[in-house]
């Protein structure tokens, strides 16, 4: 099972299919990158519609809940793990509010898009959510299956913490 070691946070990243369409996976891969967070996880993939439902199904009974799920499934997207002290809250600030609009300039929304509907990246928005969002379920994995995380350390680290 794809459990996360005692002590050690992830979270789920997520380039959403209109942030592949416009050519900004790396620019988005940068920032986090940049930022000193570990990557653990990483695949482009063509979400199902179930897939879609049980990730935001928290907000089942929105009234923009089917939209949402349409726009997840539209085209590929790039799913990703990210680990390090503090990475939900952190990864949250560096994504910016969810109306890019009032995302503040410098967050990737902020800076790379206009509409709530098409606002370029998913973030967890606690560490259960990114543990049942990478797959801590050994019956049920949302984005990841067992064998797609890597456990490796990233020389550059003892830099960093
Ligand atoms: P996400 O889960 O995608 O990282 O976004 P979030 O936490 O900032 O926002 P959340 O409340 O979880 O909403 C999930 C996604 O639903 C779409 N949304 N549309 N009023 C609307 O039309 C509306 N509100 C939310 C957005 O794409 C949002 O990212
Ligand atoms: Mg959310």
């Amino acid at each position: 099972p794809i459990i996360a070691k005692e002590g050690v946070e992830r979270t789920y990243i997520m380039v959403k299919p209109d942030g592949v369409q416009r050519g900004l996976i790396g620019e988005i891969i940068s920032r986090f990158e940049r930022k000193g967070f570990a990557l653990k996880g990483l695949k482009l993939f063509q979400c199902p519609t179930d897939l879609a439902e049980e990730h935001y199904v928290e907000l089942k009974e929105k009234p923009f809940f089917p939209k949402l799920v349409k726009y997840i499934v539209s085209g590929p997207v790039v799913c990703m793990a990210w680990e390090g002290p503090g990475v939900v809250a952190s990864a949250r600030k560096l994504i910016g509010s969810t109306n890019p609009l009032t995302a503040e300039p410098g967050t990737i929304r902020g800076d790379l898009a206009i509409a709530v509907g098409r606002n370029v990246v998913h973030g967890s928005d606690s560490p259960d959510n990114g543990e049942r969002e990478i797959g801590i379920f050994i019956f049920q994995t949302l984005w990841f299956k067992e064998g797609e995380l890597v456990e490796w350390e990233q020389n550059n680290a003892p830099w960093l913490l």
